[in-house]
């Protein structure tokens, strides 16, 4: 059902002996280039159209009515208002943290620079409808524009036939949870074309954020010199590595779990115990025929995407989980968290045998939006940071630019640009070769 990648007496960089899932974004910008431009030429009346077309509903209007919101959280079973309630209390904690006071530096006496942060002014928020509703998605977008500090906040989600135009109603109710009550019934590529260019009552937003389908990557892709976007999010990864101590019933558990997501999910497996090994594949033959989803996780697990990889011992598995740069990356050795520690390439890392990445996906606190496909080695997840600009703040007396314009000068004429140095000589006069 899994593969097995012996990486055992190799060198090099293993990242070629580790395929990963890749989805043609490029060709779905050409299909979603007109869906675009209609709706930024002929705005909602385009986005009526489009519910009709692609979601088989007929609507009014695309605005959901502030009651159909809080009917939504009325009619949420208690356990999940109870769950949602509690990620949200987590959430915050963790994202308040990341808020980032202003720094001034006194760069010479007479001279600073300030570095303020601004939030964002107006988000939009997608949030998929379909078979991937997740309300958890909703909190884990939210908070941090909310911690942020970002004054004006929207949702996009798409009319679902079966509530009678609505978005999902769990999505509703999650909106109503967050205090978010700007909600549009409107889906796909259309809606970050809505948030890009504005559309009746949905003013143009400044940057959209949240997961979606191929047509919601290619929209991003091709609206992103109009609207800021975050990451292009690809199919869920789980790494795992360990070692002989791991539960090889945890691992397994853990490994499904992600595969649930989507056929293309990727599930690895990185450990230098043949042992541990087999007993996980020995659990995976048990568990998987078990789990609801065993179809989608048997095809995830099968694909070329996902593997058991042998290596020779713990700093050989470390190499690897670091050029894999996973989305997600367990540690489940004899001291993890020492080699949590060492690990310099993941989205987010799990310690130990009680932090399984599914406590992250909805209720540890931290955010469960994160670098796919590798990116991972240069990028960070959804954070408060993502929401915020750092502005620098020049202010220079009349004596700090006057000792600084010598060297003003005589960088603005090795650059041929004399009239950036004419700017500074116009106030303090020409200065006299700068000394040393
Ligand atoms: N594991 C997904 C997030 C998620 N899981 C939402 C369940 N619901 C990507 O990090
Ligand atoms: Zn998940």
């Amino acid at each position: 059902m899994i593969s097995r990648i012996d990486l055992r007496g190799t060198t090099g960089d293993p990242r070629d002996a580790l395929p990963r899932a890749e989805t043609d974004v490029e060709a779905a910008v050409q299909k979603v280039r007109p869906i675009c431009e209609d709706v930024r030429h002929r705005g909602v009346e385009a986005l009526i159209e489009y519910a009709k077309r692609f979601d088989g509903v007929d609507l009014d209007g695309i605005r959901v009515p502030a009651e159909e919101i809080s009917a939504a959280l009325r009619g949420l079973d208690p356990a999940v208002r109870a769950a949602l309630e509690e990620a949200i209390r987590r959430t915050r904690l963790v994202h308040r943290d990341q808020r980032r006071t202003d720094t001034t530096t006194q760069v010479v006496p007479g001279g600073t620079v300030t570095e303020r942060w601004v939030p964002v002014d107006r988000v939009g928020l997608y949030v998929p409808g379909g078979r991937a509703v997740y309300p958890s998605s909703v909190v884990m977008n939210a908070v941090p524009a909310q911690e942020a500090g970002v004054g004006s906040l929207a949702v996009a989600s798409p009319p679902q036939a079966e509530f009678g135009g609505l978005p999902h109603l769990t999505v509703l109710a999650a909106c109503a949870l967050l205090g978010v009550d700007e909600v549009y019934a409107v889906g796909g590529a259309q809606a970050i074309a809505m948030f890009a260019y504005g559309a009746g009552e949905c003013a143009r937003a400044d940057m959209v954020t949240g997961p979606g389908n191929i047509w919601v990557a290619a929209a991003k892709r091709l609206l992103k010199g109009v609207i800021g976007i975050d990451a292009e999010a690809g199919p869920t990864e789980i790494a795992v590595l360990a070692d002989d101590t791991a539960d090889p019933g945890y691992v397994a558990a853990d490994l499904i779990s992600q595969a649930e997501h989507d056929v293309v999910a990727a599930s690895v497996l990185v450990t230098p115990s043949t042992a541990l090994a087999d007993a996980v594949e020995a659990e995976l033959r048990t568990r998987v025929p078990a789990t609801k989803h065993a179809e989608r996780v048997t095809e995830a697990l099968s694909g070329p995407q996902s593997g058991i990889v042998l290596v020779d011992d713990l700093d050989h598995g470390l190499a690897v989980v670091d050029a894999y740069a996973a989305e997600h990356l367990e540690i489940m050795v004899a001291d993890p968290q020492a080699t949590a520690a060492r690990v310099r390439n993941a989205g987010a890392v799990f310690v130990g045998d009680h932090s399984p990445v599914s406590l992250g996906d909805y209720l540890a606190g931290s955010n469960h939006v994160l670098p796919t496909g590798g990116c991972a080695c240069h990028s960070s997840g959804l954070s408060v940071q993502t929401f915020l600009r750092g502005i620098h703040v020049v202010h220079y007396d009349r004596d700090a630019l006057a000792e600084a314009a010598p060297h003003v000068v005589a960088l603005a004429e090795a650059e041929d640009l004399p009239a950036h140095g004419e700017a500074v000589t116009a106030r303090v006069g020409r200065p006299a070769a700068h000394r040393g």
